[in-house]
C-alpha cells in the first residue's frame, strides 16, 4: 500500500468513527436566496419596475432600504459561484426577477440584457458542478401588472403562465429543476391582507376578508397553469421536474381534545390550504377550511363563502401540476382553542382577520430559544413533524428543503454559533425524518448572503456570508458557519 492510499484509509476511518449521522448518497446540499433580495441592477440594466420598488418608495422601511443595490449580485455572480463552489453545495436554489426579463409583465417586450443575465448566472454555476434550483416567483410582481389588479386578476394565471412558458423554452435544457412560486401563504397574507405585517403590493387592509383568499386562490390557480404547461410541454423533452414553494408552521398543543382540533384547523388554514389543493388525494381546500368559511360567511350575512371555489376541472388539474413539494420551515407556534391562561406567552390570534377565521388562539413557547428577540425560534421537531405529516398525508411526495435559517444576534457577528446549532439542531431533526422514511432530496440554508428581509430591510441577518452594505463593492465575509457547513457537506455527515 502506498502512503496516499494508507492516507486515505485513515482519514476514512476517522471519518467514520466521528460521523454520527450520515445523509443519503445522492443528497443535495444548497444555499438559497431571491431575485429581488440580492440582485439590485435595478438601474440602466432594463429591468422594469416591480411591486417591491413601487412599495419601498412608499413605505420605507426602519433602515430606509431600497433594492437598487441589495447584495449586488447582477454584477458580481462570478465570484459568488466561486464562494459557493467553495462552501462544496451542489445546488442553488434562486429566484428570477420577471421585471427584469419582461418589464412590462407581458411577452411582447423581452430585455435581452436580462434573459443575459439569468444565462450568464446558470452557465457559471453548472460549469462550478452546482445544479441551479430555479423559483419563478419570489413575491416581486411587475408593477404593470399589478396595476391591472395584479393577484386579485384572474387574469394573471394567463400572465404568469406566458412569463413561465418563456422561462421553459429559454432555460429548460440547462435547468432541470423549478419551483412556481415561494409562499404563497405569505404573499397573500402580508402582500393582500398586511396582517400581521404588510409586505408589497400593500394597502388590502380593510379588504382582508377576501382579498388574500382570492390573492391565494388565483396563485394556486397559476402554479397549476404552469406546472401543467411545463408537464405537457416541456417535460417530455427536458426530463426536469417542478413542484411550488410552501412555507410551513407547525403548530403544537397541550393534550386536550379540542386544542387538538383547534391545531389541525389552524394548520389546514396555513400549509394544507395550498398543500391539499396540490398533494392531497381529494385535491380541493381542505373539508375543514371549506366548512369553517362557509360556516362564518353565512353568519355574516353572505349568500356565498369567502373562499372561493374551484371547478371540477380545475381540482383535477391542480392535482397533477407538481412532481415535488419545496418546502420553508422556520419556526413553530403553539395553538389552544380557548385563550392561554399562561401569561408568559403572547397570545396574537384574534386580533387579526385571519387569525379570527382560524378560531382560535396562536402562542408561543418560552422553552424554544428566541433568536435575536424577533418572531424566530428554534424548534427543530417541528420540521420533523411537518415531514411527517408530508410522508402520511401527501403520500410522501419527495420533498426538497428550499429554506431554512437564521438570523445573526447582535452579540456574536462573525462568530455565529446560535446560527451553527439552529442548523444542526434543524438537520438533526432531518436525520430523524430520513429515518422515519420521509423522503426528503435536498437542503437549502438560507442564505447564502446577508439581503433585503423585507419588511425589515438590511437589518436582519441571514446570511452565511456577512454583505457589508455601507460599502459601494458590498464585500462577502465568511462568517464561522460557513467553515461548519462546508464540513458537513463534505462529509456529507453530521459530526461530533
Ligand atoms: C421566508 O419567509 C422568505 O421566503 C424569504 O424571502 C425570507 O427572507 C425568509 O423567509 C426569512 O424571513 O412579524 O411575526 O409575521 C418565511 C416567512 C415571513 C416568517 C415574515 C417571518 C415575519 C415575522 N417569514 N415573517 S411576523
Amino acid at each position: 500500500m502506498n502512503q496516499t492510499k494508507t492516507l486515505l484509509l485513515i482519514a476514512l476511518l476517522v471519518t467514520t468513527v466521528h460521523a454520527y449521522k450520515r445523509f443519503p448518497e445522492n443528497f443535495q446540499w444548497s444555499t438559497a436566496t431571491s431575485a429581488f433580495q440580492v440582485e439590485g441592477g435595478q438601474e440602466g440594466t432594463g429591468r422594469g419596475m416591480s411591486i417591491w420598488d413601487r412599495y419601498l418608495e412608499k413605505h420605507p422601511t426602519p433602515d430606509n432600504s431600497t433594492g437598487k443595490i441589495a447584495c449586488d449580485t447582477y454584477h458580481k455572480f462570478r465570484e459568488d459561484a466561486l464562494l459557493l463552489k467553495d462552501v462544496g453545495v451542489k445546488q442553488y436554489r434562486f429566484s428570477v426577477s420577471w421585471s427584469r426579463i419582461m418589464p412590462d409583465g407581458r411577452p411582447d417586450n423581452i430585455n435581452p440584457d436580462g434573459v443575459r443575465y439569468y444565462h450568464d448566472l446558470i452557465d457559471s454555476l453548472v460549469k462550478k458542478g452546482i445544479q441551479p434550483l430555479i423559483t419563478l416567483y419570489h413575491w416581486d410582481l411587475p408593477l404593470a401588472l399589478q396595476d391591472r389588479g395584479g393577484w386579485l386578476n384572474e387574469e394573471c394565471v394567463n400572465w404568469f403562465g406566458d412569463y413561465v412558458r418563456f422561462m421553459f423554452t429559454e432555460y429548460g435544457d440547462k435547468v432541470k429543476l423549478w419551483t412556481t412560486i415561494n409562499e404563497a401563504y405569505i404573499h397573500a397574507k402580508y402582500g393582500y391582507c398586511g396582517e400581521p405585517l404588510e409586505h408589497a403590493p400593500g394597502g388590502f387592509k380593510p379588504n382582508c376578508e377576501w382579498s388574500m383568499y382570492i390573492a391565494a386562490h388565483n396563485m394556486i390557480l397559476a402554479h397549476s397553469k404552469a406546472g401543467n404547461i411545463y408537464k405537457k410541454e416541456f417535460q417530455p423533452s427536458q426530463n426536469g421536474q417542478i413542484g411550488i414553494t410552501l412555507q410551513a408552521v407547525w403548530y403544537e398543543h397541550e393534550n386536550k381534545p379540542e386544542d387538538e382540533e383547534a391545531a389541525a384547523r389552524v394548520f389546514d388554514f396555513q400549509f394544507n390550504w395550498f398543500a391539499q389543493p396540490i398533494y392531497g388525494k381529494e385535491g380541493d381546500y381542505p373539508v375543514r377550511m371549506r366548512e369553517r368559511m362557509a360556516e362564518l360567511s353565512r353568519e355574516e350575512g353572505r349568500s356565498r363563502s369567502r373562499l372561493p371555489t374551484f371547478t371540477p376541472q380545475q381540482i383535477e388539474e391542480i392535482r397533477q401540476s407538481a412532481d415535488f413539494l419545496s418546502l420553508n420551515y422556520y419556526t413553530s407556534y403553539v395553538v389552544s382553542q380557548d385563550l392561554p391562561v399562561n401569561n408568559t406567552v403572547e397570545a396574537w390570534g384574534k386580533l387579526t382577520q385571519w387569525g379570527r377565521d382560524i378560531g382560535a388562539y396562536i402562542s408561543t413557547n418560552p422553552h424554544w430559544k428566541q433568536i435575536a428577540g424577533t418572531w424566530l425560534r428554534s424548534h427543530p421537531q417541528g420540521l420533523r413533524s411537518v415531514l411527517n405529516f408530508i410522508r402520511e398525508h401527501y403520500n410522501n411526495v419527495p420533498v426538497y428543503i428550499t429554506e431554512n435559517g437564521s438570523m445573526d444576534t447582535p452579540e456574536e457577528g462573525l462568530n455565529d454559533v446560535t446560527r451553527i446549532e439552529y442548523v444542526r439542531g434543524h438537520l438533526e431533526a432531518l436525520h430523524e425524518a430520513l429515518q422515519d422514511g420521509c423522503d426528503v432530496r435536498s437542503y437549502a440554508y438560507w442564505s447564502f448572503l446577508d439581503n433585503f428581509e423585507w419588511a425589515f430591510g438590511y437589518h436582519d441577518r441571514f446570511g452565511i456570508f456577512h454583505v457589508d452594505f455601507k460599502d459601494p463593492e458590498r464585500p462577502r465575509t465568511p462568517k464561522k458557519s460557513v467553515e461548519w457547513y462546508r464540513k458537513v457537506i463534505a462529509a456529507n455527515a453530521l459530526l461530533d
